[in-house]
């Protein structure tokens, strides 16, 4: 049941808005009947991916895989908010779709396609910005760390990516969005915008919640351990996943510390902190453990180990990707079916979101 049309664009949704059949998505396919609750995030293919995505998104990706019903995206429309050679963009579309699976997404069970194959995301987006605020995204932190002192020289597109991201999540009714910490802000506009919509024009989409581990969900850039670890970072800032060996020690042995001796958890000391954190999480052991392993010895010993572990992590995931980097015809069917499989779960809630506002 839609609310008076005088409701402000702003106003707080009021929880108590009736279903309205009319306005629910169809089931679209086998595939979106009673289900396992459904995950969707995305990663641009912006560049490097490093080792905060995978600590951050991906390793959950893979590892919650038989829990959930699983859609990632290849976000190409994001990441042209920025300046990308169209070249680049294109070779780091297919990169990402082959380090999704050298991470160990399997194609059977988990859905990998691209953004723009799928026209829907654009079309949901424009109808979710007809419903946000400019005083919702002037508050987004990213856009204003991202556009920097040059604001008034950042893309349209760029301050309205978060729209673009809630369009994403919002088309597949995902119960759930594993992320990094950087994105909690743009998965509760998300929450907001499917709020409000629901609110004016009947019940559309499910309201999804942010999935951020406690642990990892923001590694700080080696160089700079007060900001987090960026793809768009100088090449010192972030270990890439597809760093070799050599390159690895030399990053680990440049990493920012401080002039204390001891190894330990200390939150205080953020150079020391990520690091400790990578080494935790690549590995077995607890923090304690951890701790009383280093007992006693220097930075030199610690880095060593650090990027022992980093190759070790590293090289299967690296041999797998060189596979896939070899076949793109197979790459490109993998994402094709992907897409298919996706699109009819899109299409549904589409043609009901147009439908709810009276474009249908
Ligand atoms: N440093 C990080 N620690 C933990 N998680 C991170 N993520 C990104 N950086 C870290 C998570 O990785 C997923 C994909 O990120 P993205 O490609 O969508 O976006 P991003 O945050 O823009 O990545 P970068 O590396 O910072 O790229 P640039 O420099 O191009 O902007 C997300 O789940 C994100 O939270």
């Amino acid at each position: 049941m839609s609310a008076p049309t005088r409701t402000k664009p702003d106003a707080k949704p009021d929880r108590s808005s009736r279903r309205d059949p009319a306005t629910q998505p169809a089931p679209a396919t086998k595939a979106d009947a009673p289900r396992r609750e459904r995950v969707f995030s995305g990663i641009q293919p912006s560049g490097n991916i490093h080792i905060g995505n995978y600590l951050g998104a991906m390793r959950h990706f893979v590892a919650d895989q038989d829990q959930f019903d699983n859609i990632f995206c290849i976000v190409d429309l994001h990441a042209i908010t920025v300046p990308q050679d169209p070249a680049e963009l294109r070779a780091a579309t297919r990169e990402l779709a082959a380090m999704y699976f050298a991470v160990g997404l399997d194609p059977e069970r988990s859905n990998v396609f691209v953004q723009s194959h799928i026209a829907a995301h654009a079309e949901l987006a424009w109808i979710l910005g007809c419903i946000t605020t400019l005083g919702q995204l002037n508050r987004m932190t990213q856009f204003k760390v991202k556009a920097g002192e040059e604001r008034d020289e950042a893309s349209a597109g760029l301050f309205t990516y978060p729209v673009l991201m809630a369009a994403d999540i919002l088309l597949y009714q995902a119960d759930a969005v594993p992320v990094g910490d950087d994105q909690r802000q743009h998965v509760e506009l998300t929450r907001d915008l499917a709020e409000r919509f629901n609110y004016r024009f009947g019940e559309t989409f499910k309201v999804p919640r942010p999935l951020i581990r406690e642990v990892g969900a923001r590694i700080m850039a080696l160089d700079d351990p007060a900001k987090k670890m960026s793809k768009s970072g100088g090449e010192v800032s972030y270990l890439a996943l597809t760093d070799a060996a050599d390159v690895v020690r030399k990053k680990i042995a440049r990493a920012t510390t401080d002039s204390e001796r001891t190894i330990v958890f200390d939150e205080k000391r953020p150079g020391i902190y990520n690091l400790l954190t990578i080494y935790e999480l690549l590995g077995t052991q607890s923090r304690a453990e951890i701790e009383a392993e280093f007992a006693g010895k220097g930075y030199k010993e610690f880095k060593a180990a650090l990027g022992d572990q980093i190759i070790a992590a590293l090289e299967p995931i690296q041999r797998r990707y060189a596979t896939f980097q070899a076949d793109p015809a197979e790459l490109d069917r993998l994402l094709a079916a992907g897409a298919e499989r996706v699109r009819p779960i899109a299409a549904a809630t589409l043609a009901a979101a147009k439908r709810g506002v009276g474009l249908a």
